[in-house]
């Protein structure tokens, strides 16, 4: 029995020894100390000996036990900590690597240039209104002074949805609907989405935006027109600006006039940009003829009106001096992330 248990010690702190982890040590606690162990087993044994041999024979397999244990413990303890270290190593994380980049998004130049136009516009006391982008031709075009034989309909060549639909050619409906709903004083911008029949070039689609305005109110006049589009054309493309007024032509304005400003590139002096003019067309405007006043449900004759129609895509090309109005409603990403 001694030897057989000395064998055992022995096979069992070399088995230790070579121990390299704490799931080995657990293997061999088992299979030597465990309830069905080969000391266990020993312990069994005892059984077969005289009983007077028993208790010595006990206490020495006690301590056995008790030797083992200590020694896996230990083993275990130190493997237990350097398998805890190999862990930390293997999970560190370093905190002074560089991050991945992350590309932020920004507005779109439309949006942006649209925005900054509304601002301009609610600071001086305009309201904004929206309306469909499928419009009756009544509203489209009846109203604004462009009847069926009217030859400036030609001028636009219009999506027909059928006889009486159209997609907006502008956003003029907007302005008719608000005028027949609501009564004088009317002070409001209209921007939105308008459409017109044309071939894609670097200056022409059939999509586009568009932002409209509208005064009706006793005594509106022409200097009013003036120095409201003064202001905005300041304030939008910077206080050292000038404007100038040239007389126009629209069915639904008398008088019209077209308004410029002095180029953004040469300030004016002439340059590629201006054509060598000095200035850059911005928009129209005039004051609201009176048959549309009239057919909108508003008396000429008590009220009178100015009115304005600006590109937004135009204006952000003039600001942002882009020479392709496609790279504006295409949305490659290398384009706009410049914004
Ligand atoms: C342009 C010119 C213009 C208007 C739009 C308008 C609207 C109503 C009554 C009268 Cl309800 N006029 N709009 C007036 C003059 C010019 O737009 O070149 N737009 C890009």
């Amino acid at each position: 029995m001694e030897e057989q248990l000395r064998a055992l010690q022995e096979k069992t702190m070399e088995a230790l020894d070579r121990a390299a982890s704490t799931a080995e040590i657990e293997k061999l606690r088992v299979s030597v100390l465990g309830r069905k162990g080969e000391l266990t087993g020993i312990l069994r044994g005892l059984g077969a000996l005289p009983p007077a041999e028993r208790p010595v024979a006990g206490q020495k397999v006690n301590v056995v036990r008790e030797m083992l244990t200590v020694a896996m413990d230990e083993k275990e303890a130190k493997l237990a900590e350097a398998e805890m270290q190999a862990r930390f190593e293997e999970e560190a994380i370093d905190v002074t690597a560089p991050g991945e980049t992350l590309h932020r998004g920004t507005l779109h130049p439309l949006t942006h240039v649209l925005t900054q136009v509304r601002d301009i516009f609610i600071g001086m006391g305009f309201r904004v209104e929206e309306g469909p982008e499928i419009e009756l031709d009544h509203y489209n075009f009846e109203l604004m002074n462009m009847p069926q034989d009217h030859p400036a309909r030609d001028m636009q060549d219009t999506f027909y949805i059928n006889a009486e639909t159209v997609m907006r050619t502008h956003t003029s409906p907007v302005q008719a609907r608000t005028m027949l709903s609501s009564k004088p004083p009317i002070r409001m911008v209209c921007p939105g989405r308008v459409f017109r029949s044309d071939d894609v070039d670097a200056t022409h689609s059939p999509v586009f935006h568009q932002m409209e305005g509208l005064v009706v109110d006793k005594n509106i006049n022409f200097g009013n027109l003036k120095g409201t589009l003064d202001t905005f054309i300041k304030q939008f493309f910077g206080p050292q600006t000038q404007t100038r007024f040239r007389p126009g032509y629209f069915p639904f304005t008398e008088p019209s006039a077209e308004v410029d400003a002095t180029c953004t590139a040469c300030g004016g002096k002439g340059c590629r940009i201006c054509k060598g003019t000095g200035w850059i067309e911005i928009l129209g405007c005039g004051m609201v003829h009176p048959n549309v006043l009239r057919q909108c449900g508003i008396d000429p004759e008590e009220y009178t009106g100015y009115a304005f129609g600006v590109g937004i895509d135009r204006l952000a090309n003039i600001k942002y001096n882009i020479t392709d109005i496609r790279l504006l409603l295409e949305g490659d990403a290398r384009f706009l992330k410049q914004f």
